[in-house]
């Protein structure tokens, strides 16, 4: 039975410890974790399929920080795969090649030993026009994985494809036991047989990343179990705004009090209610200034209070707008009452407009 860990898109360096502290340190620690739970659970290898570094870092501290996990879990008999992706221009290959089997060349290499074997190529930096994959095909029962960086297309692949696009059709044709996949950077099942597998990002790079990041714990022969990394919490949050009760000044305490219960997370927020325009621009300040970036307002649902001043009719139209349309529409809603009072019936036109064109 073969077991084995499979990652990427680390992008070390792109996070910055002053800027991003708790995403910085939450990258470096689900790492570490991973691999401490590969030594304790005696996996045979750790896959890792690209963009490790971030282009712009030529930190050397970021690589002797791989270089460390390389080399304790090397001594501990794991065998470490890791390919290059558009993103590695800085790897200083000369650092790994003690510890792992790198494959940071565009021509295909094939590493075996006498339980399976290891197929993989570099992406080259930046753009990799290659469409075609030369990968071998075997007709022994020995386990064949391969450890590839590309764009993976379900279709015909598209002209302007720049990431060593390649077809699904022609990785399945492989017949691999498995093929470990970066450069997404969430986690997809491409094929469940052959099993073809986007690991995505170890750790969120982003306060507003949407997808859960971690890491793919497959025994090859059975289903690959995802393994969600936990350093970050994100949280969805409601807060409804009345102008009267909640000002900017009164939300503020609120959302740190909330960021105090928990160091890992990170809020998504959803704002609803009415407030008045310079409160709107107020919270948009102060959600700007809040530490660390931690709170990201992922949907707004909030009516700037002039609008009450319209008449009903109008007020109603507005209210089935989502407000990025109305923002879309209007450059403040002082602009939407002077068309107002100007054109009343102009001002329905352009609200009925939009509004025909949000259906269709
Ligand atoms: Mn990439």
């Amino acid at each position: 039975m073969i077991r084995l860990f499979h990652a990427s898109d680390l992008h070390l360096g792109r996070l910055r410890k002053a800027q991003q502290p708790l995403l910085h340190k939450a990258l470096r620690t689900n790492l570490v974790q991973m691999f401490e739970r590969a030594i304790e659970e005696k996996v045979d290898m750790i896959l890792l399929a690209g963009d490790l570094l971030d282009n712009g870092s030529r930190e050397p501290r970021e690589e002797l920080f791989l270089l460390d996990l390389f080399s304790r879990a090397r001594s501990e008999g794991i065998d470490i795969f890791v390919c290059t992706g558009n993103h590695d221009s800085s790897i200083h290959a000369r650092l790994w090649r003690e510890h792992v089997h790198l494959f940071d060349s565009p021509d295909v290499k094939v590493i075996e030993n006498e339980n399976y074997r290891v197929v993989s190529q570099g992406h080259l930096p930046g753009k990799d026009l290659r469409s075609t994959l030369d990968f071998p095909v075997f007709h022994d029962a020995k386990p064949t994985i391969a450890l590839l960086h590309s764009q993976v297309y379900l279709g015909q692949i598209p002209k302007d494809a720049v990431y060593h696009p390649t077809s699904a059709k022609d990785l399945q044709s492989l017949q691999y036991d498995y093929i470990a996949l970066g450069h997404q950077h969430s986690f997809s099942v491409v094929s469940r047989s052959p099993l073809i597998v986007y690991s995505g990002s170890l750790s969120p790079l982003h306060p507003f990343d949407q997808s859960t990041s971690g890491y793919v714990d497959l025994t090859i022969g059975q289903e690959p179990i995802f393994v969600e990394t936990t350093e970050v919490l994100f949280e969805e949050r409601k807060i409804t705004l009345l102008s009267e009760t909640h000002t900017a000044a009164e939300i503020y305490p609120h959302l740190l009090s909330l960021l105090r219960e928990d160091p890992r997370t990170f809020l998504r927020l959803t704002l609803e209610g009415t407030l008045s325009y310079q409160d709107k621009e107020g919270i948009d300040r102060l959600f700007k200034n809040l530490p660390e970036g931690r709170v990201a307002i992922r949907d707004r649902t909030v009516l700037i209070e002039e609008a009450s001043s319209l008449p009903d009719e109008i007020t109603e139209s507005l209210e089935t707008f989502v407000p990025r349309t109305t923002s879309a529409l209007f450059h403040s809603s002082l602009e939407m009452q002077e068309i107002y009072r100007a054109d009343p019936k102009r001002l329905m036109r352009i609200l009925e407009q939009a509004l025909l064109k949000e259906e269709s």
